[in-house]
Formats: C-alpha cells, sequence, structure tokens
C-alpha cells in the first residue's frame, strides 16, 4: 500500500517538471514583433495609428528603423497572446513560471480531478444499483471495516502528498527570484497605474486607461486597434527588456489595488503602506495586458496594466527617450550639464562612471 502511495507521489513529483520543461514552440512573428509608425508616438497623427501593420519584412525593418528614432517603442498587439481569449483555458504563458504552472494545472491537477469524480460517479452509480431494496431486501449490519477504513484514510493522504510536493516546488521557483536585471516601482491610484524606474534615473510614467472615441471630446487621443482592445489599452505602457529578469516593487497611494497579468503567471496586491516583491522574466516580445484585481474604488474596471516587452536595445532608447539612462552607462551631456561639468572638472573625473548616473537628467528633465 505504502509504496504504491510513494509510487503516485513520486510519479506526481515527476510529472510537472518534465511537462513545464516543453518548449512552447510558438514563433515571434506578425504583429508582436511589428513596429507602429512612428508619427502615433509623436501624438502628430490618429490616422497614422489606424494605419495597418507592415505586412513585409521589409516594410517592418522600415518601421523598427524609424521606431530606435522614436521616444516611445510602440508594439503592435497581437490577439493570439497577452489578451483575453475568451475562451475556458489559461491565456498563452509566456514566462517560465507560467509554463510551470500552466503544465502543474492542465496535466496533473485537472487529471486528478477529473479520476476522483468518475471514481466517486462510478462508486455511487454502483452503490445505487447494487444495493437497491430489491436485489437487497436485508441490509448489512456492518459497521466497521478495518482495511476499508485504512485505505479511506490514506488514499486522500497521498493524492494531497502528490499535490503538494509540485505545488511546493512551483511555490519555491516563484518565490527564489534570480538576480533583477531592472528594478520596476508600481504604483496602483484610484484609478490609474504609474511606473518608476529607480535603476534607470528614476523617471516615472503614468498609465491611464485609453477611452474609445465617442467618449473623448473632439481632438483628444481615443484608443485605436493599435493600442489594444478596449478597456485594455492605456496612453502610456510600461515597457520591460525581454530576457531579463523584472523585479517589480508593488505598492499603493491609496486604497489596496492588485497588479495582474494573466500571460506572466502574475498577480500581487499593492498595498498602500508595504512593498510587495514579484518578478518576470519574459523572452518573448510583445504587449500584454493585465488589469487591477482588487476592488479598489468606483473606476476599479478602468485601470488595466499594458506591458511591452521589447528587445533589449529598444529598451535602452525607449530610456534614453523618456530622460533616463541605463545602469553603467555614462550620463549623456547635455547643454545644462556641460557648463557644470566644465567649471567642475575635478569632481566630474573623481565620480566614476555610472556611479551619480541620472544628475545631469534629472536636471534637465525638471
Ligand atoms: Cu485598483
Amino acid at each position: 500500500m505504502k509504496r504504491i502511495g510513494w509510487a503516485i507521489a513520486l510519479a506526481a513529483a515527476g510529472l510537472t517538471p518534465a511537462a513545464a520543461q516543453a518548449p512552447q514552440t510558438q514563433e515571434v512573428t506578425g504583429p508582436a514583433a511589428a513596429t507602429a509608425p512612428s508619427e502615433r508616438a509623436q501624438g502628430q497623427s490618429l490616422d497614422a495609428a489606424n494605419a495597418p501593420a507592415p505586412s513585409t519584412p521589409e516594410a517592418s525593418n522600415a518601421a523598427a528603423t524609424k521606431m530606435s528614432a522614436s521616444p516611445v517603442p510602440a508594439v503592435l498587439p497581437d490577439a493570439s497572446i497577452g489578451h483575453p481569449t475568451g475562451g475556458k483555458g489559461i491565456q498563452t504563458q509566456v514566462t517560465d513560471i507560467g509554463r510551470e504552472a500552466e503544465a502543474f494545472h492542465n496535466n496533473w491537477l485537472l487529471l486528478l480531478c477529473v479520476v476522483i469524480s468518475l471514481f466517486v460517479l462510478g462508486l455511487l452509480g454502483w452503490t445505487m444499483v447494487r444495493y437497491r431494496r430489491s436485489a437487497n431486501p436485508t441490509p448489512s449490519r456492518n459497521s466497521h471495516n478495518t482495511t476499508i477504513e485504512v485505505i479511506w484514510t490514506l488514499v486522500p493522504v497521498l493524492i494531497l502528498v502528490a499535490i503538494a510536493i509540485p505545488s511546493m516546488r512551483l511555490l519555491r521557483h516563484q518565490y527564489s527570484p534570480p538576480k533583477a536585471d531592472l528594478t520596476v516601482k508600481v504604483v496602483g491610484n484610484q484609478w490609474f497605474w504609474t511606473y518608476q524606474y529607480p535603476d534607470n534615473g528614476e523617471f516615472e510614467i503614468v498609465s491611464n486607461m485609453l477611452k474609445e472615441k465617442a467618449d473623448v471630446k473632439p481632438g483628444d487621443r481615443f484608443r485605436t486597434d493599435a493600442d489594444g482592445p478596449p478597456l485594455l489599452a492605456v496612453d502610456e505602457r510600461m515597457v520591460i527588456p525581454a530576457g531579463k529578469v523584472v523585479k517589480f516593487l508593488v505598492t499603493s497611494n491609496d486604497v489596496i489595488h492588485s497588479f495582474g497579468l494573466p500571460a506572466f503567471w502574475q498577480k500581487m496586491d499593492a498595498n498602500p503602506g508595504g512593498i510587495n516583491e514579484t518578478w518576470v522574466k519574459v523572452d518573448r516580445p510583445g504587449v500584454y495586458f493585465g488589469q487591477c484585481s482588487e476592488l479598489c474604488g468606483a473606476r476599479h474596471g478602468y485601470m488595466p496594466i499594458a506591458i511591452e516587452v521589447v528587445p533589449p536595445a529598444q529598451f535602452a532608447a525607449w530610456v534614453a527617450a523618456k530622460g533616463g539612462t541605463m545602469p553603467g552607462a555614462a550620463p549623456a551631456p547635455t547643454a545644462a550639464a556641460v557648463p557644470v561639468a566644465a567649471a567642475a572638472p575635478q569632481t566630474t573625473a573623481a565620480t566614476p562612471a555610472g556611479a551619480e548616473p541620472n544628475v545631469a537628467n534629472r536636471a534637465t528633465a525638471n
């Protein structure tokens, strides 16, 4: 009995990682890899934002070249990832943790639920037929059966062990983050998000939901398909580099919000007066949508989250466009900073590059 139990537990332990390691062979093609016209980022033309995505590789390259000069990398959303699908299953997972959790759910928990449900249904059916009054006129008066009692105690214990082992392993992977390449401070507000980049010169972006055309004053910016689906598209997306470990420090300015991104297997409460830490590493560039997942007031349903995952070089260009710097990079000389540096050459020379990454940028940003 015991041996069978341990065999089940070990099988459970072995099943999940194998499934979790199965690579998802989805290529980054189509709109997710394409870029939108840079005019949109400049806010010059709404028609430009409504223009179709470049479909040929040449067009994509041309757009990508334009992109590098654009202050905002505008990746077009791809409805096959990072979006609510309207289906019953879990969104396509794009992080290792997400894939491990998805495999645990689909290949093990669901399987166990089905097996247990069928077993109980069969047992019920068999009992109703076999022990119906006409077939069994004199019921048994037995009240104890040691063997049965040992089985019905031990089997549920073993089932729980078989669930606990992969579950604990998932939690361990989730809560032992690798060293972060980038930190983003996520702040919930009634009812929008702000994202701060403390490693990159402490600039901040404010992310508000985009309204529909009918809901805005003439001339104001409204949502287009290039921004994303209704109720999920935002005016300023958080941008993070692909393939890098990104640490999120999640907090709130007012009430409890929750920073939830289904495609990353990611949800973290944003509590006022406290900081929760979580992390993601996304290898696949694209736009991913989430929502505040804690009832936080009247407009709780209107504070979506949009995260744009871009190649590291494009991320660096975006940071520079926002007035930030990359860690370790010398701050770019600016008109305001040059005279100061010239007046006090000994202090700038004594400061190692990157130690004071953003004095110049802070001065010019303000
Ligand atoms: Cu909220």
